[in-house]
């Protein structure tokens, strides 16, 4: 499969980079919609924020929040994944035309959902829950312990009949600046690996912190140039919540004429 960028929406009050913006189904749709039409090969809709710190959401909370957003994006044909940690809220999602499940705690019990599904998995690493994941994150060796974990989950969602499957060193999830820019390096080796690799790194903290306090709003061009080394390494799907630019950069590295 050629690279594609995977375009953000989230459905919540909270998330770190585009909270609130979208919390009604309306603005959520119209949002998928815009990014679609700006050149998303899939659209991620989620219903709770895993930023750092962020408190979990019952399922039926989340499910309220998604399921209009997903049904609506499905039914104009547009590739929907379900950004979820909760096996029912991956099950109504995939039911409402979602096909792929993605899922950022790499669980058991989503890949069956979406082996059953006939959906496409994508398994991200994370150290730790959200609350805490970024006290004091710790690896003796941050490239071989991700790619390993990613190696056995990749394998894993196979076996139990996934479709289709991508796996994600989860930046930003339990990692310092330097563990987040060890696993960059290191994504050549993890597309060597043989299952497609997902990354997403677009607005996330550790571009503030690389460019002196940048704010989520002025972190652009920091995401952009992650995400053309990640398409230059061979990356299959950029998680992005600037499309436009982001799919420009796919363009580039691909070295299609615009
Ligand atoms: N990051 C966030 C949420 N979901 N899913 C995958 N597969 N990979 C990620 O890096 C990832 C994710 C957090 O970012 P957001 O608050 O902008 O959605």
């Amino acid at each position: 499969m050629a690279s594609l960028v995977m375009g953000v929406v989230n459905v919540t009050p909270d998330s770190f980079s585009d909270g609130g913006r979208f919390s009604s189904p309306g603005g959520a749709v119209a949002h998928g919609r815009w990014l679609a039409a700006s050149g998303a090969g899939i659209v991620d809709v989620g219903g709770e924020s895993t930023r750092p710190g962020a408190e979990p959401v019952e399922a039926a909370e989340e499910l309220a929040r998604v399921l209009p957003v997903v049904s609506a994006l499905a039914a104009d044909g547009i590739r929907v994944s379900i950004d979820t940690r909760h096996a029912e809220v991956a099950e109504a999602a995939v039911a409402a035309g979602a096909t792929i499940v993605n899922d950022v705690s790499a669980a058991e019990e989503l890949m069956a959902v979406a082996a059953a599904a006939g959906a496409g998995y994508v398994a991200m690493h994370a150290q730790g829950d959200p609350r805490t994941m970024q006290a004091d994150p710790r690896y003796d060796d941050v490239v071989g312990e991700v790619h390993g974990f990613l190696a056995v989950a990749g394998a894993r969602a196979r076996q139990v009949g996934c479709r289709e499957v991508w796996v994600d060193p989860g930046i930003g999830f339990g990692k310092t600046v330097e563990h987040n820019l060890a696993l960059l390096a290191a994504l050549p080796e993890l597309v060597e690996g043989g299952v497609p690799v997902l990354v997403g790194a677009s607005r996330k903290g550790f571009l503030g912190r690389l460019t002196g306090g940048a704010p989520v709003e002025d972190r652009l061009e920091a995401s952009v140039a992650v995400a053309t080394w990640a398409f230059h390494c061979g990356v299959e799907v950029v998680r992005a919540h600037d499309v436009v630019e982001t799919v420009q950069a796919l363009r580039l590295t691909a070295l299609e004429a615009a």
